[in-house]
């Protein structure tokens, strides 16, 4: 038996009749923790996880691939779960069109929604208010794309298809057309041109708290009329929130856009919810669709079964 034991922390939907399709020939096994007495360990060879159990990774141990069920995989390689992942086995993250089109989605809708000032446009219908405000053209505003991963390689080139003008940042300079990018050595200059930064970073110990006050500080002041904006979709962990907050309230940024928080859910008490110059959504500016994700990791299996080599592989020492 090759069979593939699903623990994922999010609805899989019709998960059982996706995977008999990706997967006719296998046994997909969706862990139950009430009875974990009822696996065959030694049957399973892949393991398709999403903040899985501690009691699901020691069972792994002798597992060919574990799938990241997201494009993160920072609920593996960071926190109580490290210490119990397998050694040896490699991981694989989800990465699809489905996944990268939604991201680039809610980027473009984000930068647009600062440009033209909607939050302010909202209020002014509420007050039944005919007000018009000054925007700059897409053209004149540098938007700072962080990672250049697959998601950031696509946001970044779709907010220049839609006319900004897109700088990009990632650890190890990369090459996009018509974007001017830059490498980790050399943040300060790039925060100097930006006037909007949007994090699709992964969580790593260089990028823990990034996003904080004196960052925040080091970005262009005169060109958004409000101030400059800060559009987080990566991880919360990444950014500091009682900066965010100082920042927004004495001018330093005029706008943010956050999907992902420190401790999520967000709690009720949060200053952020009723911030006037903030939109907030609940960590999904993109979500793993479970029909090209039973597809992926069956695509996968196969290609790994044929000795082809795997896609989207984790470097470990690198944390994504
Ligand atoms: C992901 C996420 O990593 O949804 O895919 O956060």
């Amino acid at each position: 038996m090759k069979d593939l034991l699903v623990d994922v922390k999010f609805s899989l939907n019709d998960g059982r009749a996706l995977f008999s399709q990706s997967l006719p020939d296998r046994n997909v096994v969706f862990w139950d923790p009430e009875r974990p007495q009822n696996l065959d360990w030694d049957s399973i060879l892949y393991g398709l996880l999403w903040k899985p159990d501690i009691a699901v990774l020691q069972g792994l141990e002798r597992a060919k691939i574990l799938f990241s069920a997201g494009a993160g995989v920072d609920h593996l390689l960071t926190g109580d779960r490290a210490s119990y992942l397998p050694k040896d086995v490699p991981i694989v993250r989800f990465v699809d069109p489905t996944l990268t089109q939604r991201m680039s989605e809610w980027v473009c809708l984000q930068c647009l929604s600062h440009l033209r000032r909607s939050m302010e446009y909202a209020r002014f219908q509420s007050n039944a208010m005919w007000q018009e405000l000054q925007t700059p053209l897409a053209r004149q505003v540098n938007v700072g794309v962080m990672g250049l991963g697959e998601l950031g390689r696509d946001a970044a080139l779709k907010l220049r298809a839609l006319g900004f003008n897109v700088l990009g940042w990632s650890r190890t300079k990369k090459a996009l057309e018509n974007v001017k990018t830059f490498d980790a050595d050399h943040l300060e200059p790039f925060l100097n041109q930006c006037d909007m930064i949007v994090g699709l970073l992964p969580l790593t110990e260089q990028t823990q708290g990034l996003f904080s006050y004196p960052l925040f500080k080091k970005l262009r002041q005169g060109v958004l009329p409000h101030g400059p904006v800060f559009i987080n979709a990566g991880r919360g962990g990444s950014q500091r929130e009682e900066d965010v907050l100082r920042a927004l309230d004495d001018g330093i940024l005029g706008g943010v856009s956050l999907d992902v928080f420190e401790h999520e859910p967000l709690s009720g008490d949060n200053p952020l919810w009723h911030h006037d110059k903030a939109i907030l959504t609940p960590h999904n500016a993109s979500v793993s669709d479970s029909r090209a994700l039973a597809a992926y990791i069956g695509n996968q299996i196969h290609r790994f079964e044929e000795g082809k080599p795997l896609e989207n592989v984790v470097e470990i020492d690198r944390q994504y």
